[in-house]
């Protein structure tokens, strides 16, 4: 009883806060279902969307919603040669203020990202089913700016081991904004500890909002530079392979190397998950030296190596060979052969022995 007398007063307070709010915020929408619902409150809904009936206080089931202007769809319309039906448009799923969810109904473009542009939210998108974004939508301005996409390939590389750096430049060639793909040399899932920073020659940081590392790729979305310096923070350099990761292999018990670029300490180390750590040999703790004790069999193998520097910094690193052994001879007497040179030159005697008795 005590308990019904108490959710009846809380009721009637809800229902006062509820309509005293409508009274004071009328720009403020609520969901309510009768008085046991939950209340929610969405911005930049205006009151004509309230749906009041005689059971519920005040309804809502829009999300905010921007709708692409007209002017911003015609450019991707007469750029692409698309037909749009209706026009594209994004949502605040939850509710921050900020739109987050891209739709479009005529599913004729694809969601690459959602990135915020200097504050601006905005959506890249690909006008095919392919991940390669054309244009960004921004949904504050309204409008669709293009771009250019580039896939650059890396060649200047320096090592700095004083500062532990590596300093990669890649040089882009374009006028406007461009959106880059770029191979990850140390991709995070192999090299996790290592940090990577990318600068312009004018030192301008690159956002990492801006930046994304996926696929063993770096994707750069930028406006206005020509070079950028990719530095990656190491812990460990990867190590040299002789011979190097892929070679085939035609020896039963050949030398493989392992050099590093510091002293490091072997921590694991397999061979086609053997444990082989009492088989490499090294005299700086920078080479190491691996000959197997039995001879190799015809298979592909990888070389396991598992380091630690002197600050307790880990680095894995793998080489994987083909081993295939040459086939030695083995001293059969081929028989089929020599059964079928018998039977020609029996026939070859045979056919000698008739014609001689026919001259005769
Ligand atoms: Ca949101
Ligand atoms: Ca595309």
């Amino acid at each position: 009883m005590e308990k019904n007398a108490t959710n009846g007063k809380k009721n009637i307070l809800a229902l006062l806060l509820v309509l005293s709010m409508i009274i004071t915020m009328p720009t403020i929408v609520f969901i309510s279902s009768a008085l046991g619902g939950g209340i929610a409150a969405c911005s930049d809904i205006s009151p004509t969307s309230i749906n009041a009936s005689s059971n519920y206080v005040g309804v809502i089931n829009a999300l905010p919603v921007i709708y692409v202007s007209t002017e911003a769809m015609n450019v991707i319309q007469i750029t692409f040669g698309l037909q749009f039906t209706q026009p594209f448009y994004a949502t605040d799923t939850n509710g921050d203020g900020i739109v987050d969810t891209f739709i479009d109904p005529n599913h004729l473009l694809t969601l690459v990202r959602f990135v915020n542009i200097s504050g601006n939210a905005s959506f890249l998108l690909s006008t095919g089913n392919d991940m390669v974004p054309e244009f960004f939508w921004d949904t504050n301005a309204n409008k669709t700016v293009l771009l250019t996409f580039i896939s650059v390939l890396l060649t200047e590389t320096w090592i700095d081991p004083e500062a532990q750096e590596i300093l990669i430049v890649a040089d882009v060639e374009k006028s406007g904004w461009v959106y880059i793909k770029i191979i990850d040399p140390y991709p995070p899932d192999k090299y996790p500890k290592y940090t990577l920073t990318i600068t312009t020659t004018n030192d301008r940081i690159i956002s990492s909002n801006m930046i994304w590392r996926e696929n063993g790729n770096i994707c750069i979305l930028d406006d206005p530079s020509v070079q950028y310096i990719l530095t990656y923070k190491y812990t460990i350099l990867p190590p040299v392979f002789n011979p190097p990761d892929g070679t085939i292999i035609h020896i039963a018990k050949p030398t493989i190397t392992i050099t590093f670029f510091e002293e490091t300490s072997l921590t694991i180390a397999t061979f086609e998950n053997n444990n082989i750590l009492d088989q490499l040999t090294t005299m700086d703790q920078k080479t190491f030296i691996f000959t197997p004790t039995s001879d190799l069999v015809d298979e592909t193998s990888t070389l396991n190596l598992t380091v630690q520097d002197t600050k307790g910094n880990t680095l894995t690193s793998t080489s994987t060979y083909t081993i295939s052994i040459a086939k030695k001879p083995t001293g059969e007497i081929p028989w089929l052969i020599i059964t079928l040179i018998a039977i020609i030159l029996l026939i070859v005697i045979i056919l000698v022995i008739l014609r001689r008795r026919l001259i005769i």
